[in-house]
């Protein structure tokens, strides 16, 4: 995509400022992202995405539920006297000819544009203190939505459901689309014997004992920003907010943050579950969801803790076998790496149930 139609595509949105520039920003698997430059200082600098509407299909939908997450969440904070408030909720511009928050072009790739956030950093790794805080800060966005009084749509329909994404294994596997199946069978054999009891949450919910609540489902590391000095402003990368369990965030974040080791290191000796950052993450967790968590839920924390990385490791397995068309990959053999990654760090959680189980006996 080239310079002129990436400003093209800006001069769509209703923004400010002169661009001087539009150039590749951040690591996501899934959409295109880029930050936009202004000329004036008294001017937002911008961030714009391509939406991968391949996998996001009904675009629609899912900028609306955005916005009608963001728009809560802006009032909460207005209500609880929060000060800095564009820097705690992301602002989406909309077109200036729909006024609607994406643009289609003619060739219909969608795009939107928020207000890139000034001076606020991603990282890719906490330490036991930023982790506590980001527990109190997934707490409190799954708190500010408890009374959201819509219903959003799932943007990607099974999304966190664990009997779907093994039946996408299963059917990969009968596919054999690239041949692959045969030097991954080891890996099959291993994710099957655990199959059943990773659908816990499926089948708690199905006996009515476990809610579905409006949830962020994909609260790694890097989908959040936080102020140099290393305090949490806000979660980003909203296409997935939907309902589900409260485990998908509670997952994927000590997925990403406690592990000691990247989510496609080669080296399995450096892929661990640090239960410091664990033990952290759930103390602020639990403080701000004091007002609506359920004993089920709660209970249910060391489960979550295994469930993403198991999770994870069944969808880079199974578009591995499907010939690398869902994440982008660097190197051929890099789904297979991540899954090796995952279902390390899953045997590594695993090994740390009863410990997990204690900690939270404990807790307050
Ligand atoms: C994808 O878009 P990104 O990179 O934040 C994926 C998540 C996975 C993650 C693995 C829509 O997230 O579910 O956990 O990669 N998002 C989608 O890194 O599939
Ligand atoms: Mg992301």
């Amino acid at each position: 995509m080239d310079q002129n139609q990436l400003q093209f595509i800006v001069s769509q949105f209703d923004i400010k400022g002169t661009v001087t520039e539009v150039k590749p920003l951040g690591n996501g698997l899934i959409n295109d992202t880029f930050k936009v430059t202004t000329a004036e200082s008294d001017c937002p600098d911008y961030v714009l995405q391509r939406i991968n509407n391949a996998i996001f299909t009904d675009v629609a939908m899912l900028m609306r539920n955005i916005t009608t997450v963001t728009t809560h969440i802006k009032l909460k904070l207005m209500e609880n006297g929060e000060t800095d408030i564009e820097r705690k909720v992301l602002n989406f511009r909309l077109t200036k000819e729909t006024g609607k928050p994406y643009f289609k072009t003619t060739e219909e790739t969608y795009w939107r544009i928020m207000d890139f956030i000034p001076g606020a950093i991603t990282k890719s790794e906490v330490n036991p203190e930023s982790s506590h805080d980001v527990g109190i800060a997934f707490g409190n966005f799954q708190a500010m939505l408890a009374d959201l009084p819509f219903e959003l749509g799932e943007t990607i329909p099974n999304f966190h459901n664990m009997e779907f994404r093994l039946s996408q294994l299963r059917d990969a596997v009968k596919a054999d689309r690239v041949g692959r199946v045969a030097e991954v069978k080891y890996l099959i054999d291993a994710i099957e014997r655990d199959a059943e009891e990773m659908c816990k949450g499926e089948q708690l919910y199905r006996q009515g004992i476990l809610p579905k609540r409006i949830c962020h489902c994909d609260t790694k590391v890097d989908n959040l920003m936080f102020e140099p000095d290393g305090s949490v402003l806000c979660v980003i990368d909203l296409d997935t907010v939907m309902p589900n369990f409260v485990f998908s965030d509670i997952g994927d974040f000590l997925r990403s943050a406690a592990n000691t080791g990247r989510e496609d290191d080669e080296n399995l000796d450096n892929v661990n579950f640090n239960f410091e950052i664990f033990a952290a993450f759930v103390d602020g967790y639990l403080e701000s969801t004091r007002s609506f968590l359920l004993p089920v839920e709660r209970e249910n924390i060391p489960y979550a803790a295994k469930l993403f990385p198991y999770m994870q490791a069944v969808r880079f397995l199974a578009d591995y076998l499907d010939g690398d068309r869902y994440y982008k990959i660097q190197y051929p053999t890099h789904n297979l790496v991540r899954t090796k990654a995952q279902f390390k760090l899953y045997e590594s959680v695993k090994a740390n149930e009863a410990k997990m189980a204690e900690f939270i006996a404990k807790q307050q």
